[in-house]
C-alpha cells in the first residue's frame, strides 16, 4: 500500500532529505511505498496538517511554530535563547527528552497525530531591508513571523510589527515591501532565494528552527508491530542522516547567499549586542506561562531540565 508523506519543503531541503531517508528505509524493508508531496503540492502547512489530523494522508511534517496554533504547550520551541546553540547538546535533547517524547507526544494524540520524531533544522537569522543591531533598529519593521502567537509575542517584544503569515506569501510581501523582514534557518534563506528580497542577514543567537514528523493516529495504532517498528526504525535512520547533513549546512549556504548577493550584509550580534534581546526573551517567556497555565509551566520546567541533562552528557 502507498503511505503519503507532506512536507513543507521543498524535496532538496531539509525535510525533504529526510522524509525522501524515511521513504528509501521502508521501501528497502517492507511492501510499502512513500510518496513524498513537497511543499505546496497540498497546501499551506495548516492545510496539510489537517490533512494528516483526519487521516487523508498517513505522516506529516509540521512545525511547532505553526503547530503551536493548535497545541499551545509545543511554542515552548519558539522561546528565545532556551534551546542549547551546541548542535550535538541538542542532536542529543530531541532524541532522549522525555517532555518531548511522552509529555509533548501526549498532546500530539489529543490531535488525532502521533508523534514520530523531531529534529532541528539549523540557527534561525533574520533577513531584512535595513541593518538590525539592537531591537530599535526593528521599529516599525513589519516582521513575518509563522503563525503562532508566541511568535508574535516575541517579535513584539524585540520592538519589530510582528505580520503572521503562511509561508507562500512571504517572498511575495517582502518584494512587495508589505513587510521588509523575516527569520529562517540559513539553508532556507538561500534555496527559496529570501537574499533576493532582503539585503541583511543578522545572527542573533536566539533560536534554532524545529520540526516535528507525525502519522495520523488511527493509522499508526492499526499499524503492525513489525510495522510500528520499521516506522521507528525508518525515523531512526533519517533523524541520524538528517543531523549528519546538516554539519557546516549553514556556512555553505551562506557562502551560496554571498556569490550570488555580493552586496548582502551579514551581521554576528557580540554577546552584549544578544543582551537587549535576551531581557526581550524574559517577557516571552513571562508570556507563555501565561498563555498555556499550569501545563506549559510544567512543559517548560521538564524541557530545561532534559536540555540540562543532555547537556551534562555531551558536554559532561
Ligand atoms: O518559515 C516557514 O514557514 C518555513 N520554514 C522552514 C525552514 N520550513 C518550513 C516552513 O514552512
Amino acid at each position: 500500500d502507498e503511505w503519503k508523506y507532506a512536507i513543507e519543503e521543498a524535496l532538496e531541503e531539509v525535510q525533504g532529505v529526510y522524509a525522501t531517508k524515511f521513504k528509501e528505509y521502508v521501501e528497502a524493508n517492507s511492501d510499502h511505498t512513500v510518496s513524498i508531496y513537497p511543499f505546496g503540492t497540498l497546501g499551506e502547512s495548516a492545510d496539510t496538517t489537517e490533512l494528516a489530523q483526519m487521516g487523508a494522508i498517513q505522516f506529516v511534517d509540521l512545525s511547532p511554530g505553526f503547530t503551536g496554533s493548535l497545541i499551545p504547550e509545543l511554542q515552548v520551541f519558539l522561546l528565545p535563547y532556551t534551546l542549547p546553540e551546541n548542535p550535538d547538546v541538542l542532536a542529543d535533547f530531541y532524541k532522549t527528552s522525555s517532555t518531548i517524547n511522552e509529555k509533548l507526544a501526549a498532546l500530539y494524540e489529543q490531535q488525532q497525530l502521533k508523534l514520530i520524531d523531531m529534529f532541528p533544522e539549523g540557527e534561525v537569522v533574520m533577513t531584512t531591508k535595513e541593518e538590525v543591531k539592537a531591537p530599535e533598529d526593528l521599529n516599525g519593521v513589519k516582521f513575518r513571523v509563522m503563525t503562532t502567537p508566541l511568535l508574535v509575542e516575541t517579535y513584539n517584544q524585540f520592538g519589530a510589527t510582528p505580520t503572521p503569515l503562511p509561508w507562500g506569501e512571504v517572498f511575495g510581501a517582502l518584494q512587495l515591501n508589505m513587510i521588509q523582514g523575516q527569520e529562517n534557518p540559513m539553508f532556507f534563506v538561500e534555496s527559496t532565494k529570501m537574499y533576493e528580497v532582503t539585503d541583511y542577514i543578522t545572527f542573533t543567537g536566539h533560536n534554532t528552527f524545529t520540526t516535528a514528523v507525525a502519522a495520523n493516529l488511527n493509522f499508526y495504532q492499526g499499524l503492525s508491530d513489525e510495522d510500528k517498528k520499521l516506522v521507528q526504525t525508518a525515523a531512526d535512520q533519517a533523524y541520524d542522516y538528517i543531523i549528519d547533513y546538516q554539519k557546516g549546512l549553514t556556512e555553505k549556504s551562506l557562502e551560496k547567499i554571498k556569490e550570488a548577493k555580493p552586496s548582502i550584509t551579514v551581521t554576528r550580534l557580540s554577546d552584549e549586542e544578544r543582551e537587549p534581546f535576551r531581557q526581550a526573551a524574559e517577557k516571552v517567556r513571562q508570556k507563555y506561562v501565561e498563555l498555556t497555565g499550569e501545563s506549559g509551566k510544567e512543559v517548560l520546567d521538564g524541557f530545561e531540565k532534559d536540555i540540562e541533562a543532555s547537556k551534562a552528557r555531551v558536554e559532561g
